[in-house]
C-alpha cells in the first residue's frame, strides 16, 4: 500500500518553492523513495523540473490573459479561482501514479492560493488527512527581526487558514553564514533572544508591538520546527522527511475537526 502523503510547498514569491520541490524530489529518488512532482502554478515559467502532473495542462495564464483581456494580476486571480474547477482532473491524474509522496509546488502569489478558495479546496479534495505544508521563509527576509516576525505571522495565518500540519523552513540557507542561520533559528525558539534583537534596534512603538507578537508566536509549537534548507548539499531535506514521517507514523490521519 502506498503512503499517499501530500506535501505542499508554500511561500511568498521567489522564496524557493519550485527549487525546493525539485530538491526534495531528487533526494527522494536517491533514497529510493517513490515520489511525484505536481505543479499547481498556472503561471509558472521555466520550472527547474519536469512535472509529473501539471496544472498548465488544464489552465494557462497566457490563454486566460488573451481570452479574457486581462492583465497579469487579474489573470492570476482568475487562474487561482479556476484551479478549483480542475481539482478532480488533477486528483485522477495523481491517483494513476500510485505513489508514496506527492510533492505539490504552489503558485508564486501565496495570497491567491492561501486566502482565496482554491488552496483549501484543493487540499480538502486531494487528501486532507495525509497532507502537510512546508512553509518557506525567505532567508533575506528572515535576517531582520521585524521582517522575521511579519513572516511568522504570515506563516501562522497560512496554518490557520489551511487547517493542516505545517513545518516552517528557512529557505536558501546556503546564502546565510552559519552565525546568521543559528541566530534566526534561535529567534524561532527563544522569544527572549528576539526581544533582545528588538532592544538593540531604535526604540519605537512598532518594536514594542513586534516584541509582544514575537512572544505570542513563540508560544505556538510550530515555531520550534524552523528547519534551515537549501538546494546545496540537500541541506535540511532529511530533517523535513523525518518530520513528515513522524507526523504520519502509524498511518494516522491528521485532519483537524
Ligand atoms: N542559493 C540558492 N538559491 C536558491 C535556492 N532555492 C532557490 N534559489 C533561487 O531563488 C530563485 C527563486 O527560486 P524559485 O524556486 O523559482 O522560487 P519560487 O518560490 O518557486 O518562485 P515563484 O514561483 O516565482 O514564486 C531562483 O533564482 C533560484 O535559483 C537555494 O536553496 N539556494
Ligand atoms: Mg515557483
Amino acid at each position: 500500500m502506498t503512503q499517499d502523503i501530500y506535501l505542499y510547498l508554500i511561500g511568498t514569491a521567489g522564496s524557493g518553492k519550485s527549487t525546493l520541490s525539485h530538491t526534495y524530489y531528487e533526494w527522494a529518488q536517491i533514497q529510493g523513495i517513490d515520489a511525484i512532482l505536481v505543479n499547481l502554478d498556472p503561471g509558472a515559467e521555466n520550472l527547474p523540473y519536469t512535472p509529473d502532473v501539471d496544472i498548465r495542462d488544464w489552465i494557462s495564464l497566457k490563454e486566460v490573459m488573451d481570452v479574457h483581456g486581462l492583465g497579469p494580476n487579474g489573470a492570476q486571480i482568475a487562474c487561482a479561482d479556476m484551479l478549483a474547477l480542475n481539482t478532480d482532473d488533477v486528483k485522477e491524474s495523481i491517483s494513476s501514479f500510485k505513489t508514496d509522496f506527492v510533492i505539490c509546488d504552489t503558485p508564486g502569489q501565496l495570497e491567491l492560493f492561501v486566502f482565496r478558495q482554491s488552496g483549501p479546496f484543493i487540499i480538502k479534495t486531494l487528501n486532507p488527512g495525509r497532507s502537510m505544508i512546508a512553509y518557506l521563509i525567505d532567508h533575506v527576509l528572515a535576517k531582520n527581526p521585524s521582517a522575521f516576525v511579519s513572516h511568522l505571522l504570515l506563516s501562522l495565518s497560512t496554518q490557520l487558514r489551511m487547517g493542516i500540519p505545517q513545518m516552517n523552513l528557512l529557505s536558501k540557507a546556503d546564502l546565510l553564514t552559519t552565525e546568521e542561520t543559528d541566530q534566526v533559528v534561535e529567534w524561532s525558539i527563544n522569544p527572549e533572544s528576539l526581544q533582545n534583537a528588538f532592544m538593540q534596534q531604535q526604540q519605537s512603538v512598532y518594536n514594542q508591538v513586534n516584541e509582544q507578537i514575537a512572544r505570542l508566536l513563540c508560544d505556538f509549537p510550530f515555531a520550534e520546527s524552523l528547519i534551515p534548507v537549501s538546494q546545496k548539499d540537500f541541506k535540511g531535506i532529511e530533517d523535513m522527511y523525518t518530520m513528515i514521517q513522524l507526523l504520519f507514523e502509524g498511518g494516522e490521519d491528521t485532519q483537524r475537526d
